[in-house]
């Protein structure tokens, strides 16, 4: 099983959004395996984005997702990663296609609802800026085998 890592944004989770966007992965059958509503530091939030530290968009971006409390969660699934960014859809929600999480939820590029590690080398290097070893659980959900 594959893991990755999701954050509802600022904006997301101010619109009410957590509970469905939450859902959507449920629904689909990936396992929420570690979950916590928390605000970022700016330290974090640069560490998260080192990647773009270059990008005329970072510090936009930075002061965005320290703006407000964000919902950090693992999921665990077959192919998990590349699913997850599925069902969030592009990353310019006025581009993203209908029936997705920003296609149905954004009309940006920066207040996208949602992020998803896009590459398994990112979710090592994202999820422990958010959870420590002990916060990530093992379990069985029992429905393994009617989803996979
Ligand atoms: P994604 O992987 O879809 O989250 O998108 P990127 O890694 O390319 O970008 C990370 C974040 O930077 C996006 F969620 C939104 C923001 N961004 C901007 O604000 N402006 C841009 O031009 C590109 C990205």
């Amino acid at each position: 099983m594959e893991r990755t890592l999701i954050l509802i944004k600022p904006d997301g989770v101010k619109r009410k959004l957590s509970g469905k966007i939450l859902s959507k992965f449920e629904d689909k059958g990936m396992k929420i395996v570690a979950m916590k509503m928390l605000v970022l530091s700016k330290e974090k939030a640069e560490k998260h984005y080192a990647v773009h530290k270059d990008k005329p968009f970072f510090n936009g971006l930075v002061s965005y997702i320290i703006s407000g409390p964000i919902v950090a969660a693992m999921l665990e699934g077959k192919n998990c990663i590349s699913v997850t960014r599925t069902l969030c859809g592009s990353t310019d929600g006025s581009k993203a296609q209908p029936g997705t999480i920003r296609g149905d939820y954004s009309m940006g590029i920066e207040k996208n609802i949602i992020h998803a590690s896009d590459s398994e080398e990112s979710f090592r290097y994202e999820w422990p800026i958010y959870f420590s070893p002990e916060e990530v659980t093992e379990y069985s959900s029992g429905d393994e085998e009617l989803i996979f």
